[in-house]
Formats: structure tokens, sequence, C-alpha cells
């Protein structure tokens, strides 16, 4: 390969070129690549490295969003916009290296939604898969698929792809949850759909309870055939997952990498809850600092309880209830607890499982 001089400057590699492109013969090409350029038309040669990388390069940065900071904003909505206006009135976290975006990862959507006393938000239904998890407020309900739920601080509930859901606010103060969506991953394949119900309510089918009634204690009805890809529970309220956490955690030694981590089941398949998004929780007892960790699945975390400090990469962020963060693919962190600590989390993870690419690197525990 030939040495071209660039005076002060450093070789000016096209970002992706190969490297055993030979730069100083490329303006002879550059009428070739004209043509073919005129022809829709382009040489890999200049962007294959760039397309295949060595090792992943998340688009996304990590981030944190203090709620104390946020919250004020939530609060301004509602002066600004009703829920009947807005259909869901949503803030969206933008990830600072995406902004106009609406993604908080590459692959992911996040939201905090407000709903105040006696506001409703009307039925309507999608493609895209729906998480809520629940950071303020009680005695809200989301209902799916003609079943209610009512929630609390740190339920996790699921809107399935194309069910039918609505909310309503029948408690005496707002609600505040976290809405995570597979929306970019459906529109990565143009497979979008959209209905909003043609009235203000959709009919209730079944009584509240009746999913957790059928499917919410290790029992299945014996002749049930999954109707769905996502779990038949839709609501794990936290009163349940937080107990099973804790009992975990007084049963066994915790992970060094993980702490005590328990994943969101569908009880039919044993297998994530969602089939796009995988969630869990992680209970970090207090003190304890887990080792350095990576995976692939750019990763949403929102603090439930206790307060602590991430390292993600070289940047460190401490973090109290209902924070949230994100930690891009790849990247290395590590947490540490200053008390007794609960995280939820999702990603992609279920995703790149089911299609053979996650990854994980467990450093020097
Ligand atoms: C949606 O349908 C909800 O149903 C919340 O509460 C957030 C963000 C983007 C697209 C659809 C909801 C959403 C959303």
């Amino acid at each position: 390969m030939k040495h071209i001089e660039h005076g002060q400057d450093a070789p000016q590699q096209p970002l992706g070129i190969v490297p055993t492109v030979d730069l100083s013969a490329e303006p002879g090409r550059q009428e070739f690549y004209q043509r073919a350029d005129g022809k829709s038309l382009a040489p890999l040669w200049r962007v294959l490295h760039g397309l295949v990388t060595a090792t992943p390069q998340p688009p996304c940065t990590a981030a944190q969003w203090k709620y104390r900071e946020v919250r004020p904003f939530l609060m301004e909505a509602c002066e600004q916009i009703s829920t009947a206006e807005a259909e869901r009135r949503v803030l969206v976290l933008e990830n600072p290296s995406l902004r106009g975006q609406s993604r908080i990862t590459q692959s992911l959507f996040c939201g905090l939604q407000i709903i105040l006393p006696g506001e409703v938000a009307p039925p309507h239904r999608h493609v895209a898969s729906a998480l809520r998890f629940i950071v303020e407020g009680r005695d809200a309900y989301t209902a799916v698929g003609g079943e209610r739920t009512t929630m609390e601080a740190g339920d996790f509930v699921i809107t399935p792809s194309m069910t039918w859901h609505d909310h309503g606010n029948e408690s005496d103060a707002p609600m505040v949850w976290v809405d995570g969506l597979d929306m970019h991953i459906v529109n990565m394949m143009a497979a979008s759909f959209r209905d909003s119900y043609p009235a203000a309510t959709h009919p209730l089918v079944r009584p509240e309870g009746a999913a957790a009634a059928e499917f919410g204690s290790n029992l299945l009805p014996i002749d049930h055939q999954p109707g769905s890809l996502a779990s038949p529970i839709f609501n794990y309220p936290y009163r349940a997952t937080r107990e099973a956490l804790h009992r975990y955690a007084r049963a066994a030694a915790p992970d060094a990498w993980h702490g005590y981590k328990m994943k969101y089941i569908n009880p039919v398949t044993g297998g994530w809850a969602m089939p796009t998004i995988s969630t869990w929780l992680q209970h970090l007892p207090k003190g304890l600092k887990t080792a350095p960790y990576r995976a692939t699945d750019s990763t949403v975390l929102v603090v439930v309880e206790g307060s602590g400090t991430t390292r993600i990469g070289d940047q460190h962020f401490s973090w109290q209830p209902h924070d949230i963060l994100v930690i891009p693919s790849w990247v290395e962190h590590q947490h540490c607890a200053d008390g007794d600590a609960v995280l939820f989390g999702y990603s992609d993870r279920v995703v790149q499982e089911k299609l053979g690419f996650w990854r994980e690197e467990k450093i020097n525990g």
C-alpha cells in the first residue's frame, strides 16, 4: 500500500473503509463510483467495516433521568394538555445521542405517562407491545382485552401486541408509570398497524383478577391453549414480585455480577414474559458492589427502591428511587448499593436470544 502525505493531518481514512483499500488509488476510481452511483450502486469496500463492526457500536449513550427533575415537567404537562386531548399524556425519554427519534436505546421506547384523577385514556390497539412499570400512585387501572387490573407502584403490566387497552384513574392522586414499547423493532420491519376503538370505552368481558386466577399460581387450566406469544398474566404485582425477590435473597448467596436478578416469565412457556422485550427485577443488598459486566442488550433501568451508584464505562451515576438509567450495549458496568436496592430492567435481549446473537461477558468476578 502506498504511503500518502497529508501534511500535519492524520491520514484521511473514511469510516468503514476496508484497510487494504489503497487510498492513493481511490481518486482514479471516482469516475467509476459516480457512474455506479447513477444506477444506485455503491462500493462495499468503502463501508464494509462500518457495516460489520468488530464489536457492538451502540448509537445510544449512557444516560440518566433524575425523577426529582422530571416530575415537575410531568405536573406541568398536566396543565398544558389533558389526556383526552393528548390520547396518551407521555413525556418521551430521548437518548441524548438519538434526539428527535423517540428512542431511549436504538431499539426501544421509554416514556413517563401521567394520568390524573378522573381522567380516562381511550381504547386503542397496535402491533407494538407495551409494558408499564408503575412509578407512583395507586388505584388507577389499565384494561387489556376487556379485563381491568388495578395498579400500584412497582407493578409490571403487559399490553400484548394488538390487544385493546385503555387506562383510567379513579383514585384521588396522579398516577405515573414508565411506558416501554417495541415500536422501533416493529417499524424496522414496516409492520405497524394501529386502530382506535369505535367507542369511548371497550366492554369489560372478564372480571378483574381472572387472568391472575387462571395463570398466576404456577398452575394452568388443564386444556389451556396459548392464544398469544405474551404471558397471559398481564399484571405482575409488586407485592408478590418483591416478596419473591427477597425470599430468593434470604435463601441463596448473591451472584457476583447480578446480586439477585429474576426475570418475569410467561408461565405457559417458561420464557420471557413478553416476546419482544425482556423484563426483570434485581435486588442489590446494602453495600453489595457487583463485578463488572457487559452484554449486547442496551438496557433501561428504573430504580424501584434504594439508592446507589452505577459505573457505566468511565461515567458514574448516583441514583435514587424512580430515576431511570440507560446502559448501552457492550459497555462495562457495575452497581454499588448504598442501602438495599431494587431495580427494574428491560431490554431487547429476548429478541437477540431468539435470533441467536445475544452475548454477555462476566468480568473478573
Ligand atoms: C401507547 O399506546 C401508550 O397505551 C403509551 O398508554 C405510550 C407510546 C408510543 C406509542 C403508543 C398507552 C405510547 C403508546
